[in-house]
């Protein structure tokens, strides 16, 4: 019997494979619509979106999608739109202020402010998983006991997004729309919101986890009022405690994400390993690559014990073209098929030239083969520290040809990462270097110098430039990346807890988000992390791998030291 079907409008990039393996794994095919004509035949759809309000609508816009669309909900056929596809309901955005929406909703979106009123910090772009919760006063619309499309009030939902819809309590309850609520640095938002046979969120199901395909299930079932699903119990919770007590960054929870180094090993395979300040080789007479496992099944082994995202950073593309990676794509498509949390991919995203076809590729185009194989958001190593180089070197002007420029344009800040490499130099007093530097409380064991500079690598550890950190961040937040993925050489693989004094620092420089990496042993490093910085996610790997803890054991453990996590919910 075949299966029942659901439209999917990608008019942007192809990034949305994610969101057909939700769908499909919730028992519904996809079909494509290619032109405004489809839409009048189609009988549910989607409208996903992704990157910048203005170019999104404009798009829809020129190839006549919008009096489509507008007919389609007059005729009060089901639509659900997607992060974008949830903006596109408005009036319009400060992001693209001459750019007009579908006006089903007579307001417009604003932009996060760096800081809440007392002048706490907040990360922007909004990364992270929070809530979406009906304000049971203010809905007017809503059947006691019942849940509006599967949303809970106990489950987190994946937002990324720098633009919001205000929440004014009571003023669109009062023209029938029912609305779910979520709060960033003292901003309250909209989440989700539905009236008739429109639905739309903010948050992306399809990254949400079990959470989220419960909502795709309901859409697609046309159950808008279903059964609460049981809150997940949290065995450790201590007894003075309650989910809402736990203490929130910015109203996020505290991300936790597990990173796969892959490469292939001496037997061809491609296999995950892990290395001591980068260097992956056993320290037996065999010299071999370690062997941690197989990229797919961790990857689905993590998600299932709770993490929060799940990187894969492909270690040996300095050497390898990756165009010719297909192994590394087909991890992708596998892994995204049963994990449904945002998928980072690293390594190789350069341009470049096939060294057989001697076709040449962009970053761009790399980008492009991971996005559609399932990766939400791509990590650009060495191509950043060169770039950076150029833009200094080019009194800090943008060109608007280099990879972070050209992806962050055509999928949006928050799909590229940098990922830092940095190695400590210690110097005897600031003077002696052109580097900003700042005082450790570990002084060099050897010299006994006291400042410290981090300098950039490249390839892996293996080259190391004439350009800070602190240099690099700065950079690469103006070309448009959207968050930063920050190791340290000298505490990889050393279990001996992250380089607060390096995150710190970092976290200054920059408003984007920032993940810590490097150093994580046991799960007391999360938490200590966390609580000692202002960092935005904390990675960990070898801890994992060689399974001396679990990512439930870690969040299990930042529960009873106050921090809220996204709880894990079954699927
Ligand atoms: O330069 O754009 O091709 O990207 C290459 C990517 O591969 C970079 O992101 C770089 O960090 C990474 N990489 C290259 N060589 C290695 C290596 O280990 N030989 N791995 C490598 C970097 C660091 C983290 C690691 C944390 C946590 N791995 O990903 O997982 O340090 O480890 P821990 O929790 O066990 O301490 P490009």
């Amino acid at each position: 019997m075949s299966r029942p079907t659901v439209h999917l409008l990608d008019y942007v990039a192809g990034n949305i494979r994610s969101l057909v393996n939700a769908i499909e794994k919730c028992g519904y095919e996809v079909e494509w619509i290619k032109s405004p004509e489809d839409v009048k035949n189609a009988e549910k759809i989607i409208l996903p979106g992704v990157g910048h309000f203005g170019h999104c609508l404009s798009s829809l816009e020129s190839s006549g999608y919008l009096p489509a669309i507008r007919a389609h909900i007059e005729a009060g056929k089901p639509f659900f739109g997607i992060c974008v596809g949830l903006q596109a309901l408005f009036a319009g955005s400060e992001e693209a202020p001459h750019v007009s929406g579908l006006n089903l909703i007579p307001s417009s979106l604003k932009k996060f402010q760096p800081t809440d009123a007392e002048g706490k910090r907040k990360a922007v772009p909004c990364i992270g998983w929070n809530d979406a919760i009906l304000n049971e006063r203010q809905n007017a619309v809503r059947i006691p006991d019942k849940t509006y499309y599967g949303l809970s009030p106990t489950s987190k939902y994946y937002y990324v997004h720098s633009y919001f819809a205000p929440y004014v309590p009571g003023v669109l309850e009062s023209q029938g729309w029912t609305v779910a609520v979520a709060s960033y640095g003292g901003e309250e938002y909209i989440g989700a919101i539905g009236r008739d046979n429109v639905f739309a969120t903010q948050f992306h199901p399809e990254k949400s986890g079990a959470a989220g395909l419960r909502v795709i299930q309901a859409f697609l079932d046309g159950a808008m009022w279903t059964d609460p699903v049981p809150p997940p119990i949290l065995t450790t919770m201590p007894h003075d405690l309650t989910l809402s007590t736990l203490s929130k960054n910015n109203g996020l929870t505290h991300r936790v994400i597990a990173c796969l180094d892959v490469r292939t090993n001496d037997s061809g395979d491609l296999v995950v390993t892990k290395g001591d300040q980068y260097d992956v080789r056993e320290k037996t007479s065999s010299k071999g690559v370690r062997n941690m496992g197989k990229p797919v099944d961790m990857a689905r082994k993590y998600y299932l014990q709770g993490a929060d995202e799940v990187t894969f950073l492909n270690i040996t593309s300095f050497r390898d073209c990756p165009v010719q990676d297909l192994p590394m794509l087909e991890i992708l498509r596998l892994t995204s098929e049963s994990v449904f949390v945002p998928l980072t991919i690293g390594g190789g995203i350069r341009d470049t030239v096939d060294p057989v076809t001697k076709q040449q590729y962009s970053a761009l185009d790399i980008a492009k083969l991971y996005f559609s194989s399932g990766a939400d958001k791509v990590s650009i190593g060495s191509d950043a520290v060169l770039a950076a180089e150029e833009y200094y070197a080019n009194d800090s002007q943008l060109t608007g040809k280099t990879g972070i420029e050209a992806i962050s344009a055509a999928y949006g800040r928050q799909a590229v990462v940098v990922s830092v490499d940095p190695k400590r130099v210690f110097v005897e007093d600031p003077t002696s270097t052109s580097h900003q530097t700042i005082k450790t409380n570990h002084p060099d064991p050897v010299t006994g110098h006291a400042y410290v500079y981090y300098a950039c690598t490249i390839r892996g550890g293996r080259e190391t430039r004439d350009l800070d950190v602190v240099q690099l961040v700065r950079a690469v937040e103006a070309m448009g990346a959207g968050e930063i993925l920050l190791n340290s050489i000298d505490r990889d693989g050393q279990n001996q807890g992250y380089d607060l004094e390096l995150i710190r620092w970092v976290k200054r420089e920059v408003q984007i988000p920032v993940i810590a990496s490097s150093g994580a042993g046991r799960p007391s490093h999360f938490a200590e992390v966390f609580k000692m910085t202002a960092v935005d996610a904390a990675l960990g790997a070898g801890m994992f791998h060689r399974g001396e803890y679990t990512v439930s054991q870690v969040k299990d453990h930042l529960i009873t030291e106050g921090l809220s996590v996204r709880p894990f919910e079954e699927s």
